[in-house]
């Protein structure tokens, strides 16, 4: 019997190192992309700002809960294993310290406003759209995405990422029905997503960019992220959203600038726009198939 309370403890600052440890999952069509998903106890490296300051404050919390958990359960252990029964014949009887008990109001009390103060200026950084950023409409459908490129665009003639092409083996997720469509985004520079739908409620994530929101019908939610290095980043819906949802997957590419622009011009062709006539404006208003679609929910 002496030995339940010190292996009790043990078994406990085992299992919560294990937890520690990254534990992931790599699904089929990730390794084609070049990802690996990762859940419990870890984040993909993360590519950005965003993602970064989740990362951060997620090892914060964690590194104070950590300690909290030495700090407490260590002594407990020891004072369980020393002043057992057996040890001790006549067990003392005081109670009550308000020096104590002050002590383990207020200090709980500091960490928890600590915390919330942390978590609330993440959220200022995450939730605050930035300026002179690209803007990209994200409309999620059953099952895929529609990318627009508003600042781009002219009336009636709208820059959309391309479809993808089965002899395009970049995008092409083996054994899946269907292609992953890529937005390409220009490096270093934010991109501020305007995320719908046109059936149902979808999520558009990205785990590497720390972006994950609804695709509402008939709403436009916002996110920015900014990819600091060029890169393959998969995306995936992660809103139950029917039969194909598992296969929802698309890709954003961040490319440097220059390579950018060309994408640009070649989707502006596309779109019967001349790209030297376009500069890049900022939209503030949803273009023309982005409020279809919105106001068809509504
Ligand atoms: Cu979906």
């Amino acid at each position: 019997m002496r030995f339940i309370a010190p292996l009790a403890l043990l078994a406990s600052l085992f299992f919560s190192t294990a937890a520690l440890a990254e534990v992931s999952i790599t699904i089929p069509y990730a390794a084609e992309l070049g990802e690996k998903v990762m859940h419990w106890g870890g984040f993909p490296t993360p590519v950005g700002p965003v993602a970064e300051k989740i990362t951060w404050l997620y090892n914060l919390i964690f590194i104070i809960i950590a300690v909290i958990f030495i700090v407490v359960a260590v002594p407990m252990g020891y004072i369980m294993w020393r002043y057992r029964s057996e040890n001790v014949a006549k067990p003392a009887t005081f109670s009550h310290s308000l020096r104590l008990e002050l002590l383990w109001t207020i200090i709980p009390a500091l960490i928890c406003v600590f915390i919330a103060y942390e978590s609330a200026r993440a959220m200022f950084k995450i939730r605050t759209m930035p300026e002179n950023a690209v803007n990209v409409e994200v409309v999620a459908y059953q099952f895929g995405w529609n990318f627009y490129y508003p600042d781009y665009s002219e009336a009636g003639k709208h820059v959309a990422a391309p479809e993808p092409t089965a002899d395009n083996p970049e995008v092409s997720l083996p054994g899946a029905p269907r292609l992953a469509k890529t937005m390409v985004v220009p490096v270093g520079k934010p991109v501020v997503l305007h995320i719908t739908a046109q059936d149902v409620i979808h999520a558009y994530y990205v785990p590497k960019l720390g972006i994950k929101m609804d695709a509402i019908p008939g709403r436009i939610n916002y996110a920015w992220f900014k990819a600091d290095k060029p890169g393959n980043f998969l995306g995936q819906c992660t809103e139950l959203c029917g039969s194909a949802h598992g296969e929802m997957f698309f890709r954003v590419e961040a490319v440097e600038p220059e390579a950018f622009k060309a994408f640009i011009a070649a989707q502006q062709l596309e779109a019967g726009i001349t790209p030297a006539a376009v500069s890049g404006t900022t939209a503030v208003t949803p273009s023309a198939p982005v409020a279809a679609v919105v106001s068809a929910a509504i």
